[in-house]
Protein backbone atom coordinates (compact mmCIF):
# COMPACT_ATOMS: atom_id res chain seq x y z
CA UNK A 1 0.00 0.00 0.00
CA UNK A 2 1.21 3.28 -0.99
CA UNK A 3 -0.34 6.87 0.04
CA UNK A 4 -2.12 8.83 -2.56
CA UNK A 5 -0.51 11.74 -3.28
CA UNK A 6 2.56 13.85 -2.73
CA UNK A 7 2.55 17.37 -2.12
CA UNK A 8 4.46 20.08 -4.56
CA UNK A 9 7.09 22.50 -3.93
CA UNK A 10 4.78 25.09 -3.07
CA UNK A 11 2.58 23.41 -0.49
CA UNK A 12 5.78 22.11 1.50
CA UNK A 13 7.36 25.94 1.27
CA UNK A 14 4.21 27.39 2.80
CA UNK A 15 3.91 24.81 5.03
CA UNK A 16 7.53 24.73 6.08
CA UNK A 17 7.69 29.17 6.16
CA UNK A 18 5.06 29.17 8.34
CA UNK A 19 5.95 26.37 10.99
CA UNK A 20 9.21 28.04 11.10
CA UNK A 21 7.89 31.71 11.62
CA UNK A 22 5.62 30.95 13.90
CA UNK A 23 8.27 29.66 15.88
CA UNK A 24 9.82 32.81 15.95
CA UNK A 25 12.44 32.24 12.26
CA UNK A 26 13.26 35.25 10.87
CA UNK A 27 11.35 35.23 7.27
CA UNK A 28 14.72 36.22 5.17
CA UNK A 29 16.73 33.39 7.24
CA UNK A 30 14.37 31.16 4.94
CA UNK A 31 15.02 32.19 1.86
CA UNK A 32 19.51 32.06 2.17
CA UNK A 33 21.33 30.94 -1.26
CA UNK A 34 21.78 27.75 0.07
CA UNK A 35 18.83 25.48 -1.14
CA UNK A 36 17.01 23.40 1.66
CA UNK A 37 15.53 19.97 0.17
CA UNK A 38 12.30 18.46 1.71
CA UNK A 39 13.12 14.57 1.20
CA UNK A 40 8.84 14.22 1.14
CA UNK A 41 9.22 15.09 -2.66
CA UNK A 42 12.93 15.74 -3.16
CA UNK A 43 12.42 19.07 -4.09
CA UNK A 44 13.73 22.92 -2.39
CA UNK A 45 11.88 24.73 0.05
CA UNK A 46 13.50 27.57 0.17
CA UNK A 47 17.58 27.99 1.10
CA UNK A 48 19.68 29.16 4.41
CA UNK A 49 22.81 31.24 4.34
CA UNK A 50 25.98 29.35 6.15
CA UNK A 51 28.05 30.42 8.98
CA UNK A 52 31.34 31.43 7.84
CA UNK A 53 33.50 30.26 10.72
CA UNK A 54 33.44 29.52 13.90
CA UNK A 55 35.93 31.67 16.13
CA UNK A 56 33.58 34.23 16.63
CA UNK A 57 31.00 32.16 17.40
CA UNK A 58 33.11 30.38 20.43
CA UNK A 59 34.37 33.81 21.34
CA UNK A 60 30.86 34.78 22.20
CA UNK A 61 30.56 31.47 23.80
CA UNK A 62 33.55 31.86 26.01
CA UNK A 63 32.46 35.61 27.16
CA UNK A 64 28.59 34.23 27.50
CA UNK A 65 30.19 31.29 29.84
CA UNK A 66 32.03 33.37 31.93
CA UNK A 67 28.48 34.80 33.00
CA UNK A 68 26.44 31.92 32.74
CA UNK A 69 28.45 29.80 35.16
CA UNK A 70 27.60 32.08 37.57
CA UNK A 71 23.67 32.09 37.53
CA UNK A 72 22.89 29.37 39.97
CA UNK A 73 21.87 25.71 38.68
CA UNK A 74 18.10 26.24 39.66
CA UNK A 75 17.89 30.34 38.26
CA UNK A 76 19.34 27.82 34.90
CA UNK A 77 16.80 25.49 34.77
CA UNK A 78 14.25 27.49 35.05
CA UNK A 79 15.68 28.72 31.20
CA UNK A 80 15.23 25.09 30.72
CA UNK A 81 12.13 24.79 32.14
CA UNK A 82 10.39 28.06 29.61
CA UNK A 83 12.63 25.68 27.09
CA UNK A 84 10.23 22.96 27.56
CA UNK A 85 7.05 25.27 27.61
CA UNK A 86 7.53 26.89 24.61
CA UNK A 87 8.01 23.71 23.19
CA UNK A 88 5.01 22.65 24.31
CA UNK A 89 3.19 25.38 22.31
CA UNK A 90 4.92 24.96 19.30
CA UNK A 91 4.73 21.54 19.61
CA UNK A 92 3.09 20.75 16.11
CA UNK A 93 5.18 23.87 14.31
CA UNK A 94 8.28 22.05 15.25
CA UNK A 95 6.76 18.45 14.13
CA UNK A 96 5.86 19.98 10.91
CA UNK A 97 9.67 20.49 10.23
CA UNK A 98 10.69 17.29 11.48
CA UNK A 99 8.77 15.71 8.71
CA UNK A 100 9.23 17.95 6.06
CA UNK A 101 13.20 18.01 6.71
CA UNK A 102 13.81 14.82 7.80
CA UNK A 103 10.84 12.94 6.24
CA UNK A 104 9.86 11.45 9.39
CA UNK A 105 5.76 10.36 9.56
CA UNK A 106 3.48 13.18 11.56
CA UNK A 107 3.76 10.41 14.98
CA UNK A 108 7.53 10.38 15.30
CA UNK A 109 7.83 13.92 14.51
CA UNK A 110 5.54 14.83 17.43
CA UNK A 111 7.45 12.04 19.63
CA UNK A 112 10.31 13.71 19.01
CA UNK A 113 8.99 16.81 20.55
CA UNK A 114 7.93 15.11 22.91
CA UNK A 115 11.52 13.78 23.60
CA UNK A 116 12.58 17.32 23.72
CA UNK A 117 9.81 18.16 26.64
CA UNK A 118 10.85 15.09 28.37
CA UNK A 119 14.51 16.08 28.56
CA UNK A 120 13.54 19.83 29.27
CA UNK A 121 11.60 18.20 32.39
CA UNK A 122 14.40 15.83 33.67
CA UNK A 123 16.94 18.85 33.02
CA UNK A 124 14.93 20.96 35.47
CA UNK A 125 14.64 18.46 38.08
CA UNK A 126 18.86 17.91 37.39
CA UNK A 127 18.82 21.41 38.35
CA UNK A 128 18.83 20.70 41.84
CA UNK A 129 20.77 17.62 41.89
CA UNK A 130 24.09 17.94 40.52
CA UNK A 131 24.94 16.05 43.22
CA UNK A 132 28.41 15.55 44.48
CA UNK A 133 29.87 12.78 46.89
CA UNK A 134 31.54 13.13 50.55
CA UNK A 135 34.07 10.78 51.17
CA UNK A 136 35.33 9.85 54.90
CA UNK A 137 39.32 11.09 55.04
CA UNK A 138 41.93 8.45 56.23
CA UNK A 139 43.22 12.04 58.07
CA UNK A 140 41.75 13.34 61.45
CA UNK A 141 39.74 17.17 61.14
CA UNK A 142 39.58 16.53 57.26
CA UNK A 143 36.66 16.48 55.19
CA UNK A 144 36.82 14.92 51.70
CA UNK A 145 34.49 16.08 49.15
CA UNK A 146 33.71 16.91 45.06
CA UNK A 147 31.90 19.40 43.31
CA UNK A 148 30.80 19.60 40.31
CA UNK A 149 31.67 22.86 37.98
CA UNK A 150 30.67 23.99 34.46
CA UNK A 151 32.63 23.18 31.89
CA UNK A 152 32.70 25.35 29.54
CA UNK A 153 31.37 25.68 25.96
CA UNK A 154 30.01 22.68 24.14
CA UNK A 155 29.97 21.93 20.68
CA UNK A 156 26.79 19.87 19.62
CA UNK A 157 27.21 18.27 15.90
CA UNK A 158 23.60 16.48 15.38
CA UNK A 159 22.66 14.15 12.49
CA UNK A 160 19.39 14.87 9.77
CA UNK A 161 17.48 11.62 11.56
CA UNK A 162 16.86 13.39 14.84
CA UNK A 163 17.40 17.22 13.62
CA UNK A 164 16.23 18.55 17.31
CA UNK A 165 16.32 16.00 19.72
CA UNK A 166 19.65 14.86 20.13
CA UNK A 167 20.47 18.75 19.93
CA UNK A 168 17.60 18.90 23.10
CA UNK A 169 19.46 15.93 25.22
CA UNK A 170 22.88 17.90 24.88
CA UNK A 171 21.33 21.29 25.29
CA UNK A 172 18.96 20.67 28.04
CA UNK A 173 21.85 18.94 30.04
CA UNK A 174 24.38 21.38 29.66
CA UNK A 175 22.58 24.53 30.19
CA UNK A 176 22.27 23.39 34.25
CA UNK A 177 25.49 22.22 34.32
CA UNK A 178 26.41 25.99 33.53
CA UNK A 179 27.64 25.26 29.99
CA UNK A 180 27.17 27.44 26.61
CA UNK A 181 26.56 25.57 23.54
CA UNK A 182 27.37 25.95 19.97
CA UNK A 183 25.00 23.97 17.97
CA UNK A 184 25.89 22.66 14.20
CA UNK A 185 23.45 20.93 12.83
CA UNK A 186 23.32 18.77 10.12
CA UNK A 187 22.85 20.57 6.62
CA UNK A 188 19.81 18.89 5.37
CA UNK A 189 17.77 20.26 8.64
CA UNK A 190 18.81 23.82 9.23
CA UNK A 191 15.05 25.26 9.15
CA UNK A 192 14.27 23.13 12.00
CA UNK A 193 17.36 23.68 13.77
CA UNK A 194 16.26 27.43 13.40
CA UNK A 195 13.31 26.71 14.95
CA UNK A 196 14.38 25.22 17.81
CA UNK A 197 17.32 27.57 18.39
CA UNK A 198 14.79 30.62 18.34
CA UNK A 199 12.91 29.00 20.76
CA UNK A 200 15.57 28.75 23.15
CA UNK A 201 17.05 32.43 22.64
CA UNK A 202 13.24 33.84 23.64
CA UNK A 203 13.56 31.47 26.81
CA UNK A 204 16.61 33.31 27.54
CA UNK A 205 15.76 36.64 26.34
CA UNK A 206 12.98 36.36 28.69
CA UNK A 207 14.86 35.96 31.58
CA UNK A 208 17.40 38.44 30.57
CA UNK A 209 20.21 36.27 30.00
CA UNK A 210 22.90 36.32 26.87
CA UNK A 211 21.34 35.38 23.95
CA UNK A 212 24.76 33.99 23.12
CA UNK A 213 24.27 31.13 25.80
CA UNK A 214 23.04 29.24 22.94
CA UNK A 215 24.25 29.71 19.31
CA UNK A 216 23.44 28.21 15.75
CA UNK A 217 25.67 27.66 13.58
CA UNK A 218 25.01 26.56 9.95
CA UNK A 219 27.33 24.68 7.61
CA UNK A 220 28.89 21.18 6.58
CA UNK A 221 31.65 18.66 8.57
CA UNK A 222 34.17 21.07 7.81
CA UNK A 223 32.62 23.83 10.29
CA UNK A 224 32.25 20.54 12.43
CA UNK A 225 35.42 19.92 11.83
CA UNK A 226 36.58 23.97 13.00
CA UNK A 227 34.45 23.43 15.97
CA UNK A 228 35.69 19.50 16.58
CA UNK A 229 39.51 21.04 16.84
CA UNK A 230 39.09 24.38 18.72
CA UNK A 231 40.81 24.67 21.67
CA UNK A 232 38.05 26.62 23.16
CA UNK A 233 35.35 24.30 23.09
CA UNK A 234 35.61 21.65 25.84
CA UNK A 235 33.06 19.05 25.13
CA UNK A 236 32.37 17.86 21.61
CA UNK A 237 29.48 15.67 21.29
CA UNK A 238 28.83 14.58 18.39
CA UNK A 239 25.95 12.34 16.89
CA UNK A 240 26.35 10.74 13.36
CA UNK A 241 28.13 7.93 11.46
CA UNK A 242 31.35 5.97 12.55
CA UNK A 243 33.11 7.53 9.64
CA UNK A 244 32.72 10.84 10.84
CA UNK A 245 33.23 10.19 14.55
CA UNK A 246 36.91 9.02 12.85
CA UNK A 247 37.33 12.24 11.82
CA UNK A 248 35.94 14.59 15.05
CA UNK A 249 37.11 12.46 17.68
CA UNK A 250 41.11 11.98 17.14
CA UNK A 251 40.76 15.90 16.33
CA UNK A 252 39.28 16.89 19.77
CA UNK A 253 42.08 13.79 21.25
CA UNK A 254 44.93 15.72 19.88
CA UNK A 255 43.67 18.55 21.93
CA UNK A 256 43.03 16.46 24.79
CA UNK A 257 39.19 18.00 24.50
CA UNK A 258 36.45 15.74 25.74
CA UNK A 259 34.07 14.19 23.15
CA UNK A 260 30.54 12.59 23.57
CA UNK A 261 30.40 10.29 20.20
CA UNK A 262 26.72 8.49 18.96
CA UNK A 263 27.49 7.14 16.20
CA UNK A 264 27.13 3.66 14.30
CA UNK A 265 24.71 0.89 15.17
CA UNK A 266 24.49 -2.52 14.12
CA UNK A 267 21.38 -3.61 16.44
CA UNK A 268 20.14 -7.32 16.65
CA UNK A 269 17.31 -9.18 18.53
CA UNK A 270 17.51 -12.80 19.34
CA UNK A 271 14.35 -14.28 19.01
CA UNK A 272 14.23 -17.71 20.82
CA UNK A 273 11.77 -20.61 20.75
CA UNK A 274 9.65 -18.99 23.65
CA UNK A 275 9.17 -16.11 22.54
CA UNK A 276 5.82 -14.51 21.94
CA UNK A 277 5.77 -14.30 18.44
CA UNK A 278 3.08 -11.75 17.95
CA UNK A 279 5.06 -9.56 20.41
CA UNK A 280 8.46 -10.06 18.55
CA UNK A 281 6.49 -9.04 14.86
CA UNK A 282 5.04 -5.80 15.92
CA UNK A 283 8.68 -4.71 18.28
CA UNK A 284 10.82 -5.96 15.02
CA UNK A 285 8.38 -3.81 12.66
CA UNK A 286 8.65 -0.85 14.70
CA UNK A 287 12.26 -0.96 14.89
CA UNK A 288 13.80 -1.85 11.58
CA UNK A 289 10.95 -0.02 9.31
CA UNK A 290 10.00 2.65 11.62
CA UNK A 291 11.24 6.06 10.92
CA UNK A 292 12.62 4.24 7.30
CA UNK A 293 15.30 2.53 8.65
CA UNK A 294 16.85 5.57 9.45
CA UNK A 295 17.71 5.63 13.29
CA UNK A 296 20.35 5.33 14.97
CA UNK A 297 19.00 2.20 16.89
CA UNK A 298 16.95 0.54 14.04
CA UNK A 299 17.19 -2.94 14.32
CA UNK A 300 19.29 -4.30 11.31
CA UNK A 301 19.61 -7.87 12.13
CA UNK A 302 17.21 -10.80 13.42
CA UNK A 303 18.85 -13.46 14.97
CA UNK A 304 16.55 -16.54 15.23
CA UNK A 305 15.78 -19.82 16.68
CA UNK A 306 16.04 -22.12 13.37
CA UNK A 307 12.76 -24.02 14.98
CA UNK A 308 10.82 -20.54 14.58
CA UNK A 309 12.41 -18.45 11.78
CA UNK A 310 10.52 -20.09 8.82
CA UNK A 311 7.05 -19.10 10.29
CA UNK A 312 8.76 -15.41 11.81
CA UNK A 313 9.69 -14.61 8.51
CA UNK A 314 6.49 -15.70 6.81
CA UNK A 315 4.67 -13.17 9.68
CA UNK A 316 6.83 -10.28 8.64
CA UNK A 317 6.91 -11.22 5.31
CA UNK A 318 2.95 -10.52 5.17
CA UNK A 319 3.35 -7.20 7.46
CA UNK A 320 6.03 -6.08 4.97
CA UNK A 321 3.91 -6.35 2.15
CA UNK A 322 1.01 -3.73 3.61
CA UNK A 323 3.40 -1.22 5.32
CA UNK A 324 2.17 1.92 4.63
CA UNK A 325 4.32 3.87 2.69
CA UNK A 326 4.46 7.45 1.50
CA UNK A 327 3.94 11.17 2.71
CA UNK A 328 4.73 11.32 6.45
CA UNK A 329 2.48 13.72 7.09
CA UNK A 330 -0.61 11.71 5.85
CA UNK A 331 -2.43 9.78 8.54
CA UNK A 332 -2.28 6.42 7.91
CA UNK A 333 1.62 6.16 6.40
CA UNK A 334 3.89 4.19 8.58
CA UNK A 335 7.06 4.80 6.14
CA UNK A 336 8.06 7.97 4.83
CA UNK A 337 10.86 8.87 2.49
CA UNK A 338 15.07 8.22 2.68
CA UNK A 339 16.19 11.34 3.44
CA UNK A 340 18.49 11.63 -0.29
CA UNK A 341 19.46 9.81 -3.42
CA UNK A 342 22.71 8.76 -1.90
CA UNK A 343 20.64 6.80 0.95
CA UNK A 344 18.59 5.09 -1.89
CA UNK A 345 21.68 4.04 -4.17
CA UNK A 346 23.30 2.90 -0.54
CA UNK A 347 20.15 0.94 0.07
CA UNK A 348 20.34 -0.36 -3.47
CA UNK A 349 23.82 -1.09 -3.27
CA UNK A 350 23.39 -2.99 0.04
CA UNK A 351 20.68 -5.73 -1.15
CA UNK A 352 22.88 -6.72 -4.15
CA UNK A 353 25.42 -7.75 -2.23
CA UNK A 354 24.08 -9.20 0.37
CA UNK A 355 22.05 -11.16 -2.73
CA UNK A 356 25.75 -11.68 -4.12
CA UNK A 357 26.59 -13.46 -0.42
CA UNK A 358 23.62 -15.82 -0.90
CA UNK A 359 21.25 -13.57 0.43
CA UNK A 360 17.43 -13.86 -0.42
CA UNK A 361 14.82 -10.58 -0.66
CA UNK A 362 12.13 -12.22 1.00
CA UNK A 363 9.95 -8.77 0.71
CA UNK A 364 10.31 -4.97 -0.13
CA UNK A 365 13.30 -3.56 -1.15
CA UNK A 366 11.48 -1.79 -4.04
CA UNK A 367 11.17 1.81 -5.43
CA UNK A 368 7.16 3.46 -5.07
CA UNK A 369 6.02 6.33 -5.89
CA UNK A 370 8.41 7.46 -8.27
CA UNK A 371 5.49 8.73 -10.68
CA UNK A 372 4.76 11.27 -8.75
CA UNK A 373 7.75 12.22 -6.88
CA UNK A 374 10.43 11.14 -9.41
CA UNK A 375 12.90 13.68 -6.92
CA UNK A 376 12.07 11.80 -4.01
CA UNK A 377 13.29 8.52 -2.70
CA UNK A 378 10.57 6.62 -1.20
CA UNK A 379 11.49 2.78 -0.62
CA UNK A 380 9.36 -0.03 0.89
CA UNK A 381 11.46 -1.79 3.80
CA UNK A 382 13.29 -5.10 2.44
CA UNK A 383 13.86 -7.96 4.35
CA UNK A 384 16.44 -10.24 3.58
CA UNK A 385 17.08 -13.89 4.42
CA UNK A 386 21.14 -14.99 4.51
CA UNK A 387 22.55 -18.76 5.85
CA UNK A 388 24.72 -16.42 8.06
CA UNK A 389 26.44 -13.13 8.81
CA UNK A 390 28.44 -12.65 5.71
CA UNK A 391 30.71 -8.84 5.10
CA UNK A 392 27.52 -7.08 4.27
CA UNK A 393 25.82 -7.66 7.78
CA UNK A 394 28.78 -5.65 9.69
CA UNK A 395 28.39 -2.68 7.94
CA UNK A 396 25.93 -0.08 8.59
CA UNK A 397 23.77 0.95 5.99
CA UNK A 398 21.13 3.81 6.73
CA UNK A 399 17.98 2.43 5.16
CA UNK A 400 15.03 -0.20 6.46
CA UNK A 401 16.63 -3.53 5.66
CA UNK A 402 16.57 -6.25 8.06
CA UNK A 403 18.86 -9.24 7.58
CA UNK A 404 16.99 -12.47 8.91
CA UNK A 405 19.99 -15.17 10.62
CA UNK A 406 19.59 -18.10 12.18
CA UNK A 407 21.20 -19.93 15.28
CA UNK A 408 21.04 -23.07 17.22
CA UNK A 409 22.32 -22.20 20.57
CA UNK A 410 21.73 -19.42 22.65
CA UNK A 411 25.45 -18.94 23.11
CA UNK A 412 26.05 -18.30 19.11
CA UNK A 413 23.44 -16.38 19.30
CA UNK A 414 25.01 -14.40 21.80
CA UNK A 415 28.01 -14.05 19.50
CA UNK A 416 26.23 -13.55 16.56
CA UNK A 417 25.22 -10.70 18.14
CA UNK A 418 28.44 -9.12 19.58
CA UNK A 419 30.31 -10.26 16.39
CA UNK A 420 30.10 -6.69 14.53
CA UNK A 421 32.10 -3.77 15.05
CA UNK A 422 29.15 -1.57 16.70
CA UNK A 423 27.57 -2.08 20.00
CA UNK A 424 24.50 0.66 20.65
CA UNK A 425 21.76 -1.11 21.12
CA UNK A 426 20.42 -5.21 21.10
CA UNK A 427 16.76 -7.20 22.28
CA UNK A 428 15.74 -10.39 23.00
CA UNK A 429 12.49 -11.70 22.69
CA UNK A 430 11.96 -14.82 25.09
CA UNK A 431 9.86 -16.04 28.04
CA UNK A 432 12.81 -17.80 29.57
CA UNK A 433 13.98 -15.63 32.61
CA UNK A 434 17.62 -17.92 32.80
CA UNK A 435 17.97 -16.39 28.67
CA UNK A 436 16.86 -12.98 29.18
CA UNK A 437 19.32 -12.87 32.63
CA UNK A 438 22.00 -14.82 30.15
CA UNK A 439 21.51 -11.80 27.73
CA UNK A 440 21.49 -8.99 29.77
CA UNK A 441 24.47 -10.22 31.90
CA UNK A 442 28.29 -9.59 31.77
CA UNK A 443 28.17 -12.24 29.57
CA UNK A 444 25.41 -11.34 27.43
CA UNK A 445 25.01 -7.98 24.59
CA UNK A 446 28.19 -6.18 24.64
CA UNK A 447 25.60 -3.04 23.52
CA UNK A 448 25.10 0.09 25.75
CA UNK A 449 21.15 -0.96 25.47
CA UNK A 450 20.27 -4.22 26.34
CA UNK A 451 16.45 -4.71 25.86
CA UNK A 452 13.80 -7.82 26.72
CA UNK A 453 10.61 -8.62 24.81
CA UNK A 454 10.76 -5.09 22.81
CA UNK A 455 13.00 -3.74 20.22
CA UNK A 456 16.03 -2.05 19.82
CA UNK A 457 14.61 1.77 19.21
CA UNK A 458 12.74 3.82 20.86
CA UNK A 459 14.67 4.34 24.31
CA UNK A 460 13.06 6.99 27.28
CA UNK A 461 14.62 9.88 27.96
CA UNK A 462 15.60 8.55 31.92
CA UNK A 463 17.95 6.03 30.60
CA UNK A 464 21.41 6.99 29.38
CA UNK A 465 21.66 6.40 25.88
CA UNK A 466 24.55 5.45 23.55
CA UNK A 467 27.04 2.51 22.68
CA UNK A 468 30.20 0.30 22.73
CA UNK A 469 32.95 -0.23 20.42
CA UNK A 470 32.48 1.89 17.01
CA UNK A 471 29.44 3.64 18.08
CA UNK A 472 31.81 5.69 20.64
CA UNK A 473 31.37 5.60 23.68
CA UNK A 474 29.64 8.40 24.55
CA UNK A 475 26.32 8.83 26.66
CA UNK A 476 23.73 11.32 26.81
CA UNK A 477 20.49 11.76 28.25
CA UNK A 478 19.13 10.45 31.42
CA UNK A 479 21.19 8.67 34.10
CA UNK A 480 24.06 10.34 35.23
CA UNK A 481 24.79 11.44 31.66
CA UNK A 482 24.53 15.03 33.11
CA UNK A 483 28.56 14.53 34.47
CA UNK A 484 30.18 14.79 31.00
CA UNK A 485 28.70 18.38 30.80
CA UNK A 486 31.02 19.39 34.29
CA UNK A 487 34.41 18.88 35.40
CA UNK A 488 34.62 17.29 39.11
CA UNK A 489 37.23 19.15 41.33
CA UNK A 490 37.93 17.10 44.74
CA UNK A 491 38.26 18.75 47.65
CA UNK A 492 39.82 18.46 50.95
CA UNK A 493 39.50 20.28 53.50
CA UNK A 494 42.27 20.53 56.87
CA UNK A 495 39.99 21.69 60.01
CA UNK A 496 42.73 19.89 62.27
CA UNK A 497 44.99 22.83 63.03
CA UNK A 498 47.78 19.66 62.24
CA UNK A 499 49.65 18.38 58.84
CA UNK A 500 48.78 15.19 58.82
CA UNK A 501 50.18 13.67 55.46
CA UNK A 502 48.13 10.52 53.70
CA UNK A 503 49.62 7.42 53.77
CA UNK A 504 51.13 8.11 56.93
CA UNK A 505 54.35 9.75 55.25
CA UNK A 506 56.89 11.46 57.66
CA UNK A 507 57.92 15.12 56.45
CA UNK A 508 59.39 16.90 59.48
CA UNK A 509 60.88 19.79 58.67
C1 LIG B 1 19.27 8.16 16.98
O1 LIG B 1 18.84 7.37 16.15
O2 LIG B 1 20.16 8.99 16.67
O3 LIG B 1 15.99 5.09 20.95
C2 LIG B 1 18.79 8.26 18.36
C3 LIG B 1 15.61 5.77 20.02
C4 LIG B 1 15.59 7.27 20.17
C5 LIG B 1 16.93 7.84 19.90
C6 LIG B 1 17.57 7.44 18.64
N1 LIG B 1 15.11 7.64 21.47
O4 LIG B 1 15.26 5.31 18.96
Amino acid sequence: ATSASIPGAEVLTLRARTAAERCGVQPGALSGSRPVFSPVNGLPMGGVEWSPEIEDAVARSRAAFLEWRRVPAPARGAVVKRLGALLTGHKSDLATLVSLEAGKITSEALGEVQEMIDVCDFAVGLSRQLYGHTMTSERPGHRLSETWHPLGVVGVISAFNFPVAVWSWNTALALVCGDTVIWKPSEKTPFTALAANALLRQALVEHGHPEYVAQLVLGDGELGEQLAGHPDVALVSATGSTRMGREVGPRVAQRFGRSLLELGGNNAAVITPSADLDLAVRGIVFSAAGTAGQRCTTMRRVIAHHSIIDELTDRLAAVYERLRVGDPTTDGTLVGPLIDASSSSAMSKALQEAQEQGGTVIAGGTRELENQAPEAHYRRPALVRLPEQTPIVYAETFAPILYLLPYDDFADAIAMNNAVPQGLSSSVFTREVAEAELFTSAEGSDCGIVNVNIGTSGAEIGGAFGGEKETGGGRESGSDAWRAYMRRATNTVNYSGELPLAQGVDFSV
